[in-house]
C-alpha cells in the first residue's frame, strides 16, 4: 500500500480471541465452565473420549490392511463428538457428517455399526435401539444433510415439539456453495430449532457468512 496515491482509510478493523480451557500441562487457564465442576461428568466424557480414539485406531488399521473399503477418521476430533454427545438430550435429533462417531456411541450406536456402514452395507445405519434410532445417518456427501436438519426442525417446530435437531459439518462444508445460505436463512426466518455446527471454524479468521448464520439460527431458534 502505498498512502502518497489515492484516499487511504481504514475499512476494517478487527480481533482475534482464543479462548484456553486447559493449558498444555492440563492447569485451568481461567474460570472452568460450569459442567466442568461434575468431576464424575468430565471423567465420563473422557472416557468416551479415549474409547472413540482407540476405535478410531482399530478403524484406520482395518482400512489399511484392506478389510475396510474406506474410513474417514476422527483423529484429534474427539472432543468434538463428545461434546455433542453431551449437549443432545435422548428426544432430540442428530444429523451427522463422517467424523462425530463419538456422538452416535453416546447415542447408542454400536461401533460395529458405523464400520457396517463405512464396509459399504447401509445396514450399519439401520439402528435398534437407543436415542439414535431417530438420527440420521452420517453423511458423507459434503452438507448435503444440512437442509435435512433445517426440514426436520421445521417440522419440530410445526408439530410443537420441544426437541431440536443438530447437524454436523466440517468447515469446508460452511462454504456457501456447500452448506447452502438459503437453507440457512430459512431456518433463521421460520425460527426452527435447528442448528449446525462445525468444528474448526470457531472463533477462526476463517469464519464464513454460512457459518456465521448457522450459529444465528441455533441461537435464535431454540425453542
Ligand atoms: C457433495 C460432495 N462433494 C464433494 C465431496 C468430496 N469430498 C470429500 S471430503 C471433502 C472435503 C470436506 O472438507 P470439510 O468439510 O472441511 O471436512 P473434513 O473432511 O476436512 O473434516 C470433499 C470435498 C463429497 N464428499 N461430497
Amino acid at each position: 500500500m502505498d498512502p502518497t496515491i489515492g484516499a487511504v482509510r481504514k475499512v476494517a478493523d478487527f480481533a482475534v480471541f482464543h479462548t484456553q480451557i486447559l493449558d498444555a500441562d492440563g492447569n485451568a487457564s481461567g474460570t472452568l465452565p460450569p459442567f466442568a465442576r461434575d468431576a464424575g461428568q468430565l471423567r465420563a466424557m473422557y472416557k468416551l473420549m479415549a474409547l472413540t480414539r482407540a476405535y478410531d485406531k482399530k478403524a484406520v488399521a482395518l482400512q489399511r490392511t484392506g478389510q475396510l473399503g474406506t474410513y474417514a477418521s476422527c483423529l484429534g476430533q474427539e472432543a468434538i463428538g463428545t461434546a455433542i454427545g453431551y449437549a443432545l438430550r435422548d428426544e432430540d435429533i442428530f444429523i451427522p457428517a463422517y467424523r462425530e462417531y463419538a456422538a452416535q456411541f453416546k447415542r447408542g450406536v454400536p461401533m460395529e455399526n458405523v464400520m457396517l456402514y463405512w464396509g459399504g452395507d447401509e445396514r450399519g445405519m439401520a439402528y435398534e435401539s437407543g436415542p439414535a434410532l431417530h438420527d440420521f445417518p452420517l453423511s458423507v456427501p459434503i452438507g448435503t444433510h444440512v437442509p435435512h436438519a433445517i426440514g426436520v426442525g421445521y417440522a419440530l417446530k410445526l408439530r410443537g415439539e420441544p426437541r431440536v435437531v443438530l447437524a454436523s459439518c466440517g468447515d469446508g462444508a460452511t462454504a456457501p456453495a456447500g452448506l447452502g445460505l438459503s437453507d440457512l436463512m430459512y431456518s433463521i426466518n421460520c425460527k426452527t430449532p435447528s442448528s449446525v455446527t462445525s468444528p474448526w471454524n470457531v472463533g477462526m479468521i476463517g469464519w464464513n457468512p454460512a457459518t456465521t448464520l448457522a450459529f444465528g439460527c441455533r441461537i435464535d431458534s431454540r425453542m
